[in-house]
């Protein structure tokens, strides 16, 4: 392998993802259709994870010279025209896919290729990278696509229960012996192994760790996976799966709406406090309501409460550190 100068995102080099990052969405609707253009550029580089360790990563990327793990949010609209050029910086061949939708083909080393293509369903996506699957979605070539019905502000699909504001989480799980192969250009041989668990990219991070706090790198503070409303702020998350691994996804304080599994609604809505995510590129969509924490005594109408997953190998970084793994912060204001 030739030597690379691999970007390396410290503390501080995330702040730059954070621009383009998933996580809170903002959308107006508009009364007709539009094309949207949007350009990714393949980069690579390495993440610090929480132990400190530098693991390897690709990504579709707002520039040339970034790396964003995973790829910036789209939202659209049903009947939009997605315009989506993709510039590929590496020296190996890569793809941008939407199951159903669209699938570019193989993208050469230094070649830049643009798909178009039109959504005709709301609902949560993901786009990634299909070739050598599941190896170069797992790297980091993913993002999410949000489809909001034609005209609406506030609905998952027409008609659904509503919300006043949305959230993408991307989940991931990193097997950095799988990442350090595939930055050598050759395919893992060993049984898969995460030790490292993302939502958005990130980990949690504990009072006493140096970036406990710091939203461009703990999970718990980041603005784009961190749920921040009063009393009534209905908020819609969006929760995909890039990685391999079946999760169960915990909200504490309230239940929450469980509206569509792999895009599909649900013929009823279910109040629920676990909720199981599938995996291998699975999702669900749910709301959070923001209602006073039920049975609380005294009543209580702010506070702070965890979103972790239940199932515990989340929980932990670098094979053990408890709590730095896949959580948040949900916060009554
Ligand atoms: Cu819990």
């Amino acid at each position: 392998m030739k030597r690379r100068d691999f970007l390396k995102i410290g503390s501080a080099g995330l702040a730059g993802s954070l621009l383009g990052g998933a996580g809170l969405l903002s959308w107006t609707p508009r009364a007709s259709a539009a094309t949207i253009d949007r350009s990714f550029y393949v980069t690579e580089g390495t993440i610090t994870q929480p132990d400190g360790s530098d693991v390897y990563f690709r990504g579709f990327s707002a520039s040339g010279t970034g790396l964003n793990v995973p790829g910036s949010s789209l939202v659209v609209q049903e009947g939009d025209t997605l315009r989506i050029t993709v510039i590929n910086t590496l020296d190996v061949d890569t793809s941008f896919v939407i199951d159903g939708l669209v699938d570019s083909g193989p993208i050469g080393p230094g070649q830049t290729r643009t798909v178009e293509f039109t959504v005709d369903q709301a609902g949560s996506y993901l786009y990634h990278d299909g070739l050598n699957a599941p190896y170069n979605r797992l790297l980091g070539l993913h993002g999410g696509l949000a489809v909001m019905p034609a005209g609406s502000s506030n609905e998952l699909y027409p008609g659904s229960p509503t919300f006043v504001q949305q959230y993408l989480w991307l989940i991931n799980e990193v097997d950095p012996v799988w990442h350090a192969d595939l930055a050598r250009r050759r395919n893992p041989t060993t049984a898969f192994e995460p030790r490292y668990f993302t939502i958005n990219g990130r980990s949690m991070r504990v009072p006493g760790h140096p970036d406990y706090a710091n939203p461009a790198v703990d999970a718990g503070y980041a603005t784009d996976t961190r749920l921040v409303g009063s009393l009534g702020d209905r908020t819609l998350v969006r929760i995909l799966n890039a990685g391999l691994c079946i999760h169960s996804v915990h909200f504490h304080a309230n239940h929450v709406e469980w509206l569509a599994t792999n895009g599909q609604p649900r013929p009823d809505v279910w109040l629920k406090d676990s909720l199981r995510l599938p995996a291998d590129k699975g999702g669900i969509d749910v709301i959070y309501p923001f209602e006073a924490p039920p049975d609380a005594w005294p009543p209580v109408s702010t506070g702070h409460y965890p979103m972790h997953f239940h199932d515990e190998m989340t929980q932990t970084a670098g094979g053990g550190l408890y709590q730095f793994g896949i959580a948040t912060t949900i916060s009554f204001e």
